[in-house]
């Protein structure tokens, strides 16, 4: 796969296995939101477009991923984070004392109003470090930065959970704990 089909190809699984797994025909597992790679590979191959996909080329969209976005274990698959739908559970974990959130200017008022929602996602979404914060919050205007303190969150009765790969997940964060950097 070139560039341009792998990343194709990652946003075609994306909605697949977070967004809408029921358009194409697919289950997702209740608890982790997993399906069969052979499962995921049918549904793939009955879209025209993708007729001739393998499984080698999933592989390499999983691998390829910068954000290890998905998961194989043995011989099933899952979105590791993301979900809009079908809720994945997490065991609860205990995060860094400083979470970041990229999001834009617009957004900003809102969340400091009422803090960090998970709007169209089942979870609000933080990152360890900046970078994959950066990336989040560049993709709709203008970046504005976010730290948020774990500790009082916590104390606020918020569960944090880990999605792997640097990304923390929770149901909500209270206004009080965040504040722009
Ligand atoms: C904002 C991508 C107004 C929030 C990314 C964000 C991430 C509020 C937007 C992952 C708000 C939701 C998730 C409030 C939150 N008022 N706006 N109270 N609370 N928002 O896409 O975190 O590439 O659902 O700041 O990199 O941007 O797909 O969440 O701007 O890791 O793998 O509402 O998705 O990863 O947007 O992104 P999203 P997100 P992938």
């Amino acid at each position: 796969l070139d560039q341009a089909k792998e990343k194709s190809l990652s946003k075609l699984i994306s909605k697949m296995l977070r967004h809408t797994p029921e358009e194409f025909g697919i289950v997702l597992d209740q608890e982790d939101g997993s399906c069969s790679i052979d499962t995921l590979l049918t549904a793939i191959q009955a879209q025209p477009k993708w007729a001739w996909i393998v499984q080698e080329h999933i592989e390499q969209v999983v691998s390829q991923s910068e954000k290890q976005r998905f998961e194989m274990i043995d011989a099933r698959i899952r979105a590791r984070y993301g979900h809009s739908h079908d809720r994945v559970s997490y065991a609860p974990a205990d995060p860094p004392s400083i979470l970041y959130h990229g999001t834009n200017k617009k957004a900003l008022a809102s969340i400091l109003k009422e803090g960090l929602s998970p709007m169209n996602r089942q979870y609000v979404h933080m990152s360890e470090g900046t970078h994959f914060a950066i990336v989040a919050g560049s993709r709709r205007g203008e970046l504005v930065m976010l730290e948020v303190d774990t500790l009082s969150a916590k104390q606020s009765g918020i569960t944090f959970y880990y999605g792997g790969n640097e990304v923390w997940l929770a149901d909500h964060i209270p206004a009080a704990s965040c504040s722009v950097m």
